[in-house]
């Protein structure tokens, strides 16, 4: 039995036992190394299905740490999810575990319907059952995005904060937006102690090269080209994963019952000027000079494509006292060292699946020589 690792396992020796969805991914990875270092008193559990975007290397040696526990799990199963609540006594729930992707969305919104909106209805409704005694000793923290808020026009200096319309347009967005109002629902009506981030961009070590960032940076290092969406104007706000897992911290501990914080990096910039810093670290690191525009390719817009997200991060500064600390031109050379220096991390995550991603996105098999 799954569980049969963890035998003799006494709940009541922590102070809290909390289940993080998502664990064994890019933000999740993330989240479980800050909490382990910073609250010796508490035991994590990861639960994860270990899709290709999860990958228990995002780990390391945090696998080892006695005050960590891991099941292979989908958050649609039910029964599953109650015998883990059950044997470890779960207090409080982190919940990342998502289809995270958007092109993917695009080209097979199922999963992202399956996972998002059903997988967190199923958690709800197993936290709902465990902690019905006292839904206000046990937290549940939906991290989400904001790419639920839609598109911000171009040009101009509004932004999303917590009281922004919910206006999502891929699949993946709107699934995140479905989930995020089931755990709101599951507040009002009954009484769940719940809060809600809605982050914006992140990057940092340990993201699956599918996203802007890792994708670019692996197709540096393979002479690929870089694919530019449209005409590369697009402008997100950039958050480095260590400031957001910061961030989840202060709110699952101090955030208020029913409340959503918005979380973001106040660093915006286009999708062509992240290419062009990304091109000029890489050439700085690795003593090269590859030349932006002999390697940028505009290829066809995503369908649907957000214009601009910015955060305002007001609420979270003023009553949480988070901010994020890490500086975008160290983050990004932090990030670009760390691929650099973890070619078989990026081996190994590439070699299968992103082959058959590949295939997916681009319809043609990758081309050693030329992709
Ligand atoms: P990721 O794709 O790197 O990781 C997702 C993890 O969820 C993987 O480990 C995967 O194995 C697991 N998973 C997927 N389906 C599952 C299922 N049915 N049951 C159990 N586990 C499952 O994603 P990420 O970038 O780390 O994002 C984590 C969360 O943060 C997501 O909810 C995402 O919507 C949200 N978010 C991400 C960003 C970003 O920029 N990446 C920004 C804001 C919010
Ligand atoms: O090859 C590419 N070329 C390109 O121009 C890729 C993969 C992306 N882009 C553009 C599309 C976006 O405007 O770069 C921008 C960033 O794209 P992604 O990295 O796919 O991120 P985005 O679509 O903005 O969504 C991300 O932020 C919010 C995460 O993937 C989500 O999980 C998160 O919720």
């Amino acid at each position: 039995m799954i569980l049969e690792k963890y035998k003799g396992f006494v709940p009541e020796q922590y102070d809290k036992r909390i289940l993080v969805t998502g664990g064994a991914g890019f933000i999740g990875s993330a989240v479980i190394k800050h909490l382990i270092l910073k609250y010796p008193s508490y035991f994590i559990v990861n639960y994860d299905l270990l899709t290709y975007a999860g990958n228990l290397a995002n780990l390391g040696n945090f696998e080892n740490d006695p005050n960590y526990g891991f099941i292979r799990g989908d958050i649609t199963n039910i029964a599953l999810l109650s015998g883990v609540f059950d044997f470890f006594g779960i207090t409080d729930v982190i919940h990342l575990a998502a289809e995270s992707h958007v092109d993917r969305s695009i080209n097979g919104p199922a999963d992202f319907v399956r996972t998002n909106i059903n997988g967190t209805f199923i958690l709800l409704e197993v936290a709902r059952a465990a902690w019905k005694d006292d839904y206000s000793a046990h937290r549940f923290h939906h991290v989400s995005t904001d790419e639920v808020f839609g598109s911000l026009p171009l040009r101009g200096i509004s932004k999303f904060d917590e009281n922004t319309k919910y206006d999502p347009h891929s699949p993946y967005s709107a699934s995140k937006a479905a989930s995020d109002h089931l755990v709101k629902a599951y507040h009002d009506t009954y009484g769940l102690n719940i809060t809600i981030s809605n982050c914006s961009n992140n990057y940092g070590p340990y993201q699956f090269p599918e996203k802007l960032i890792p994708l670019v940076i692996n197709n540096l290092v393979n002479n690929r080209p870089i694919p530019v969406y449209g005409k590369g104007d697009n402008v997100r706000d950039w958050i480095f994963v260590g400031d957001h897992a910061a961030a989840i911290d202060v709110i699952f501990h101090k955030g208020k019952s029913g409340e959503t914080y918005c979380v973001g990096g106040n660093h915006e910039m286009s999708n062509l000027a992240i290419v062009k810093t990304i091109i000029n670290t890489y050439n700085k690191l690795t003593n090269s000079s590859v030349k932006p525009e002999k390697v940028i390719e505009f290829v066809e817009d995503r369908k649907g494509h957000d214009k601009r997200y910015a955060i305002n991060t007001k609420k979270i500064t003023d009553e949480l006292r988070w901010r994020p600390l890490e500086t975008f031109s160290s983050g990004i050379e932090k990030t670009v060292k760390w691929y650099l220096e973890n070619g078989e991390w990026l081996e190994n995550v590439t070699s299968g699946e992103y082959r058959n991603y590949y295939k997916e996105h681009y319809g043609k098999e990758i081309d050693e020589k030329r992709d």
